[in-house]
């Protein structure tokens, strides 16, 4: 018996006056569907028609996190699906929950985690007709754009193949973010507990390797062996592959130097020998040939053109997607494949002083390294009242060196380029940024993902800026007790907080906020430990506290609001134009 009738369960099983343990219906099958799969986390925020799924969920084992906003529920199924290559499940309410979400899905198709978001919709001859349904949308069309696929389950018997169907999208090849519309209907539709069993699917080998071809590898060690200057350019493709002992193999054995972008931060220790982060100019601009394993030419690498990269370098692109061959600069020598396979292939045919990087540039690399090592020592050393992001990072990294275990989720602009040069990452997997959009709104969403998946402590280095996009989560945070230190940089604005408004108005300017908030008291609202700290003693003290205590904590850190500049490092990106006051 297979019926689409909307009775609950529960009806039909006091209807006949005893227990029916031959009917199930649409939410069981999910929380069935997904625990064949291996799924034990989702994600959300419960209202019509998906409360009752997270209750199910969470009575038969599925752990169920509760957001205040779903974007940051869908960061944390994002990051979780980066760090366990598992997709990440994020439940969201039909039109705008779904909507509030989809930021989320599309910025985990843009940096390729694996994720799914499962929306609950309304009456689809309703919404067809666009007869006005409760929170009616368009739901699958409205995702097709932003994720890697979408789809909708119309049947209860098909929601094993749609579950099947999603997981298999969001992890293999590159992964990304996929779309699963669950309609009222079908979440509150019965059918026979043996069909619906019957029709569940075990996704057999959902991350199948992909093996390089041979050709491929023998092109690309000929081109490192004709290297004067070659160059390896780490990616978070590299680091979400998990070969991590394969890659720091070939690196070692090649003794190529290597930078990491900044999510492949860890990947090696940042104090490896052959880094050459700190000589990150002078290696873009002087490689002839540049490996690039798990890293896109995008904008985070100028494209891969000059002025910042030479005009004749020669490339080799490892990576799982065929397509991304090509895509700025040509391909020398393509690898397509998953990592793992690549590097192991490349290990194996690598041939004993096959490659050799000119001793020049291995000088030339270590010359600028400890210059501008130097020049940063002597930031790190001043001891400014108030605080600038070097000095606040100072004491930080001094706590954060002891402990290289911990998660660092990082957002902001100047609070983001700071740290990301001045907080070396010791493990894989470690460090966890606004990525490929450069997108504000991540942090609380990934320190709970991160937290949650890992039971790590998290330390997130936050903008206030930043912070305000998702900081009502410090609730969650709270709520669940996870070990997360939140450090609010605080310098009063977008930016800096010394903008002026050129109308001379009350309005203050568009970058500024109020100064001198205390964002440790927001914590403090839900039981957690709130700082305000001025100087590297107490930010030392706070954060020293904060992590032994392994408790929900914040960190109000007072930095100059004239420290920051337009944009952090990216500033050449802006559109500009010349504003004065008003004549
Ligand atoms: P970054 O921002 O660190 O430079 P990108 O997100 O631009 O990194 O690039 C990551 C690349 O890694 C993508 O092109 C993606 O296709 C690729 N990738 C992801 N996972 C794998 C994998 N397991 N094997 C091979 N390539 C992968
Ligand atoms: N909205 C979204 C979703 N992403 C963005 N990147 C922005 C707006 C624009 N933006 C940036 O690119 S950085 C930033 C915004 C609003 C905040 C910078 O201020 P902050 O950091 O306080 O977080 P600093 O340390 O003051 O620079
Ligand atoms: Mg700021």
């Amino acid at each position: 018996m297979l019926t689409t009738e909307t009775k609950s369960l529960n009806e039909l099983e006091s209807s006949s006056g005893q227990k029916t343990p031959t009917l199930t219906d649409g939410m069981h099958l999910v929380v069935d569907a997904l625990k064949l799969n291996g799924i034990d986390t989702i994600y959300g925020v419960a209202g019509i028609p998906i409360t009752d799924l997270t209750r199910l969920a969470q009575a038969e084992g599925i752990r169920y996190i509760g957001f205040r906003h779903e974007q940051n529920a869908g960061n944390a199924a994002a990051i979780a699906g980066y760090l366990t290559r598992k997709p990440g499940i994020c439940l969201t309410v039909s039109a705008p929950g779904f909507l509030n979400g989809l930021v989320a899905l599309a910025n985990a198709t843009t940096n390729g985690f694996p994720m799914i978001q499962i929306s609950g919709s309304s009456d689809r001859a309703i919404i067809d007709l666009q007869q006005g349904d409760y929170e009616e949308l368009d739901q699958m069309n409205a995702a097709k754009p932003y994720t890697k696929a979408a789809f909708r389950v119309n049947k209860p018997e098909d929601i094993g193949i749609g579950v099947a169907r999603a997981i298999r999208a969001a992890v293999s090849g590159r992964p990304g973010g996929v779309y699963l519309d669950l309609t009222a209907a079908v979440l509150g539709a019965v059918l026979d507990a043996d069909a619906g069993k019957n029709s569940l699917v075990r996704v057999v080998d959902p991350t199948p390797r992909q093996i390089p071809a041979p050709e491929s590898i023998e092109r690309a060690l000929d081109l490192l062996a004709s290297a004067q200057r070659p160059l390896i350019i780490l990616g978070k493709g590299a680091a979400y592959a998990q070969a991590d002992a394969d890659i720091r193999s070939f690196i070692e054995k090649t003794g190529i130097p290597y930078i990491p972008m900044s999510m492949a931060k860890g990947l090696l220790p940042d104090d490896h020998p052959q880094s050459a982060a700190a000589a990150r100019s002078l290696v873009l601009g002087q490689a002839d040939v540049v490996m690039l394993i798990g890293a896109r030419l995008n904008w985070l690498l100028a494209h891969g053109k000059p002025p910042k990269w030479s005009p004749t370098v020669r490339l080799i692109q490892v990576d799982i997607s065929p397509t991304e061959m090509d895509s700025n600069r040509p391909i020398a020598a393509p690898v397509v494949a998953d990592i793992g396979s690549a590097m192991s292939a490349l290990l194996s045919k690598l041939k004993p002083g096959q490659i050799q990087p000119q001793s020049a540039w291995i000088k030339a690399i270590g010359e600028r390294k400890q210059k501008n090592v130097e020049k940063m020592e002597a930031r790190l050393n001043a001891n400014p009242s108030p605080m600038n992001f070097s000095s606040a990072l100072r004491a930080i990294r001094d706590v954060l060196n002891t402990r290289p275990d911990i998660y660092v989720v990082n957002e902001g602009a100047n609070s983001l380029d700071f740290t990301r040069d001045i907080i070396d990452m010791r493990e894989p997997r470690k460090r966890l940024d606004v990525g490929t959009w450069g997108v504000m709104g991540i942090g609380m969403g990934y320190a709970i993902g991160a937290a949650v998946t890992s039971g790590k402590s998290v330390v997130a280095i936050e903008g206030d800026s930043a912070f305000g996009f998702s900081g009502m989560e410090i609730e969650t945070i709270c709520r669940y007790s996870l070990p997360v230190v939140t450090i609010v940089f605080n310098n009063g604005g977008i930016y800096k907080g010394t903008d002026i408004n050129f109308n001379g108005g009350a309005d203050p300017a568009p970058t500024v906020f109020v100064s001198n908030a205390r964002y440790d008291r927001l914590i403090e609202a839900f039981g957690g430990n709130g700082h305000h700290v001025t100087d590297q003693q107490s930010l030392t003290k706070a954060l020293t506290d904060a992590l032994a205590s392994g408790k929900p904590a914040l960190i109000n850190c007072v930095i100059d609001p004239k420290a920051g500049t337009e944009s952090g490092h990216i500033g050449n990106l802006n559109v500009t134009t010349k504003i004065g006051p008003r004549k």
